[in-house]
This record gives C-alpha cells, structure tokens and sequence, in this order.
C-alpha cells in the first residue's frame, strides 16, 4: 500500500533546475571552465559544495583553490541562482504537481520534500505550495544524493516505510538514491538519461504524474 510520496524540488515540482544550470555555468565561465548541458546532468541533484567540486575536477582545476576561495565561489553562484528565483510564482509549477498534490492531501497520503537544496523552503513560498506538505527534509548534516539518506530521512518525517514509499526525481544521482533507499522510483525526463541509474518508471512529463498511474505502476 503506497504510504508516501516523496517529491525532488528542483526539476520535478518547478523548473528551477535550468536556473542552478544558468548559475554554475556563469560561474564557471568566470574562472575559464566551460560547461554543457551533457556535464550538467552529473551536476543534477549534487549538492552545493560537491557540485562545485565536479566542475572544478572537469575543469582540471581541482588544486586551484582555497577553502575559502571554493567558499566565495559557491556563494557566488548562489546568490546569482536565489537572484534568478525572484521571479517565481506559482504559474511556475510544474503541470500535474499541484493536481497530484491535491489528490494525495484527499487521501490522507503524505508529501515529503526530498531535496539536496537549502533553497527548498524559499522555492516553496514562492510557489505557495507549503501547505500540501507533511515536511520538507533538511538536507543540512546527512549525507547527499546518491546516498539513501535524504529519502530515508523523508519517509521517516512522514511515518512510512521505505518499501511503501514512491520518490518522484529528474536526476541520476536522485534515482540512485531512491532505489538505494530500497523504494519505487520515478524519473521525470530522458529514459535514456535515467534508465540506467535504475527507475522503474520514466516520465517524459510531469502531465503523466496522476495518483492512478502511480498506484498502478507502483502495483500498491
Ligand atoms: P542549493 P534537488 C538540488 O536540488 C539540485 O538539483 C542541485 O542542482 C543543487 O546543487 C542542490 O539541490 C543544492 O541546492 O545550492 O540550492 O542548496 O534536485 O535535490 O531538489
Ligand atoms: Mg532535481
């Protein structure tokens, strides 16, 4: 029986995974790294600090910086992405979510944010969706994305088992770590991108996102 449905923010309930690309992108470009779309998709779901670890190692540049240099350069891509967040409203989420959302609060089935961002509470104002969930995991002390644990520390917030949970994700790191968690994922996207990190369902939209569909697929 399903017992929650655990939600990846960033590309899954809005589209603020292009401004995280937007972000490293410029930053990268300030210190001579370029970036693609391809490279990003291994950024996806990687936290903070880690992501700028990533584009440094991809840009041979991984003995360049400082702590606190690495420091300036991530809060600088920061404020540039919570810059490029002000426009938000809750025009920008995405199709089906707000819908499923609904459906799931008829039932009495919890919603869990599983995001790696610390931007997740302030996304979530903007698009006023807060009162449609149980909880919003803190990503900060547990281990990030492809580790179980922010999807494990989601299903306990809401009282469920693992084996009873559905995570909904866009990224490889996220699909790993949701069937690492031992539960049902769902990949919003390319089936070519998040077919071999292991979902058991792709979506190509989240249109495709219904509570039936899920209950069937999930066979819960
Ligand atoms: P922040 P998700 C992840 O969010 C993003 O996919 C990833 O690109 C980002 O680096 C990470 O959050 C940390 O976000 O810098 O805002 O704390 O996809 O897990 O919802
Ligand atoms: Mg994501």
């Amino acid at each position: 029986k399903l017992q929650a449905v655990l939600f990846d923010l960033d590309g899954v309930v809005t589209d603020t995974a292009k401004y995280h690309f937007i972000a490293w992108r410029n930053m990268a470009k300030r210190i001579g790294i370029t970036i693609d779309s391809d490279f990003n998709e291994s950024l996806k779901g990687i936290e903070r600090m880690q992501s700028l670890e990533r584009i440094l190692v991809h840009g041979g540049r991984e003995q360049t910086y400082s702590q606190e240099e690495k420091e300036r350069l991530a809060r600088e891509k920061n404020d540039e992405y919570v810059s490029l967040l002000a426009g938000l409203t809750p025009e920008d989420t995405y199709p089906g979510i707000q819908e499923l959302l609904h459906e799931l609060r008829e039932r009495r089935i919890p919603a869990v944010i599983a995001s790696a961002s610390k931007n997740a509470p302030l996304i979530l104002e903007a698009l006023r969706l807060n009162e449609y969930f149980h909880a919003i995991v803190d990503p900060g002390g547990i281990p990030g994305k492809p580790a179980p644990d922010i999807f494990l520390q989601a299903a306990k917030l809401a009282g469920a088992d693992p084996a009873g949970c559905v995570g909904i994700e866009d990224s490889q790191a996220g699909i790993e770590a949701i069937k690492a968690a031992g539960m049902y994922a769902v990949g919003i996207g390319d089936a070519g991108i998040l077919g071999p990190s292991g979902a058991d369902l792709i979506c190509s939209s989240t249109k495709e996102l219904t509570l039936q569909r899920l209950l069937v697929s999930a066979g819960m």
